[in-house]
């Protein structure tokens, strides 16, 4: 009945990996208190979804798209091979359900809202006559890079000296070719992803707006060159500070926060690789010889058997300072004035929660953007470090974990964290600049193109 009263269908497209369909969930959510007239259908697959959805959401109806895989696929352990087998399957896999999709809401689409990742949101939002909105789901910088492909490869050339500073672009001179996502200027041009943000690339100055989960002052030079580059480009987060988004009850049935509450002030190690990453073996070992010998307190959230994947005695050994889960209310724990340290892959959203919590990071990439994010935490906003040599290796880590928890170069970088945290919770503020940017996408949501 909700649906039938509603004036407006907004259909949106999910990017089903990594945490890219939460944020997406996470601003539709935000638009839907700001339009009481529109619904939502929100295509993802049924395995995203599921994890997606906190609760049956009034205007924000779940639809499933097929994944791709092949009948009977038994998953082996490389993250990026479901990926390839979904992208193999778009667009028809979202095409295919959106009769049935306008059918179950009782009305047309009237704009679409996808992943950036989907050029081909572009050509389904002009055969359905309705805007398109593109989500970007990493940081600016990394659009920023993507967008400038030929430049960079104009500079540096195909697998250029990976020491190479970017400074031929503004705020880059700290950032080196390796740093770069594959695909720009090395890697393999084919490979699935590249293909697919080579595709984003040409598309987005077709979008409407581009919707990013960032703030201007973080990065703002960059963001300052975005704008220019597309029909609008709006910086609407971080999300996770909206109250909308952030009432959502928090599941701590490992007790995390309990454990947290009983260390001392800024003492405590929070690690996580996020949602696709393990470390391999032998940088597990690294990080845990690492954590024992320095002896700091450490909550881990450990995706996998910690038992079987972690030396032996380990566990034993460290059970008095040491707390493993295998997932935990990050979020909060970032907050909690316990912690001292994050020890993290980068990818955007852990950054932006770093932030939130005013926690220096310690990040070893592993792909994607992850690399970038890394030399920028470290070289541009001093707010946290990279491991000499790029990966967890037992001298590294300690090293690193003492800089951070007992230096002045880790008060300073916590300091400089605190007034990220600063700015991130007054671009929220009513008038803040995310929330002047929404207001601006709800309107641009609102009207019908004038093509
Ligand atoms: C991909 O990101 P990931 O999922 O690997 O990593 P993040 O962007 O850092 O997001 C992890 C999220 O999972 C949450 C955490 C983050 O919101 O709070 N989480 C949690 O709640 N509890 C846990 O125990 C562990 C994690 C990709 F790999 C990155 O390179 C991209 O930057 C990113 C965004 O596009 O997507």
């Amino acid at each position: 009945e909700v649906y039938k009263n509603a004036s407006k269908h907004i259909a949106v497209m999910a990017f089903p990996f990594g945490t890219h369909a939460a944020p997406l969930l996470n601003l539709i959510r935000w638009l839907s208190d700001a339009c009481p007239d529109a619904v939502f259908s929100f295509l993802s697959t049924q395995q995203s979804n599921g994890s997606t959805f906190p609760m049956k959401l009034e205007k924000v109806k779940p639809f499933n798209v097929r994944d791709g895989l092949p009948e009977g696929y038994v998953f082996r352990g490389n993250p990026h091979e479901p990926v390839e087998y979904f992208l193999q399957a778009v667009p028809g896999n979202f095409t295919e359900v959106l009769d049935e999709v306008v059918a179950e809401i009782g009305k047309q689409v009237d704009c679409l809202i996808t992943d950036a990742f989907y050029s081909f949101g572009a050509d389904i939002a002009d055969e359905l006559n309705v805007p398109w909105m593109a989500f970007w789901t990493a940081g600016p910088r990394a659009l920023f890079v993507h967008v400038e492909t030929d430049l960079i490869r104009q500079h540096v050339g195909n697998n250029g000296p990976q020491d190479k500073a970017l400074d031929f672009l503004s705020d880059f001179s700290g950032i080196r070719v390796a740093d770069l996502p594959a695909g720009i200027t090395s890697g393999d041009f084919n490979d699935a992803i590249p293909a697919l943000l080579h595709k984003t690339r040409l598309a987005l100055p077709r979008a409407a707006a581009i919707a990013a989960n960032s703030y201007e002052d973080l990065d703002n030079t960059i963001f300052n060159m975005l704008k220019l580059r597309f029909k609008m480009y709006l910086n609407v987060g971080p999300f996770n500070l909206v109250s909308t988004v952030s009432s959502v009850t928090v599941d701590d049935s490992h007790s995390c926060l309990d454990w947290l509450s009983k260390c001392e002030h800024a003492s405590v190690v929070y690690i996580s690789f996020g949602s696709v990453i393990t470390p391999p073996p032998h940088e597990l070992q690294a990080l845990c010889e690492a954590l024992e010998e320095s002896e700091f307190p450490f909550l881990w959230s450990y995706r996998g058997s910690p038992e079987k994947q972690l030396p032996p005695g380990f566990l034993e050994r460290t059970s008095s300072k040491g707390k493993i889960v295998p997932w935990a209310p990050q979020q909060k724990i970032l907050e909690h004035p316990s912690v001292g340290a994050f020890v993290s892959h980068g990818g955007w959203n852990s950054i932006l929660e770093s932030i939130v919590g005013g926690v220096p990071m310690i990040l070893r990439p592993f792909f994607g953007d992850q690399g970038l994010n890394t030399r920028t935490v470290e070289t541009v906003w001093g707010f946290g470090l990279g491991l000499e040599g790029g990966t967890l290796t037992k001298e590294g880590v300690m090293k690193a974990l003492k800089t951070t928890l007992c230096s002045e170069q880790g008060k300073k970088m916590k300091e400089k964290i605190g007034v990220q945290k600063e700015l991130a919770y007054n671009a929220v503020k009513p008038n803040g600049s995310s929330v002047e940017n929404f207001k601006t996408l709800v309107e641009v949501l609102s009207n019908k193109p004038t093509l």
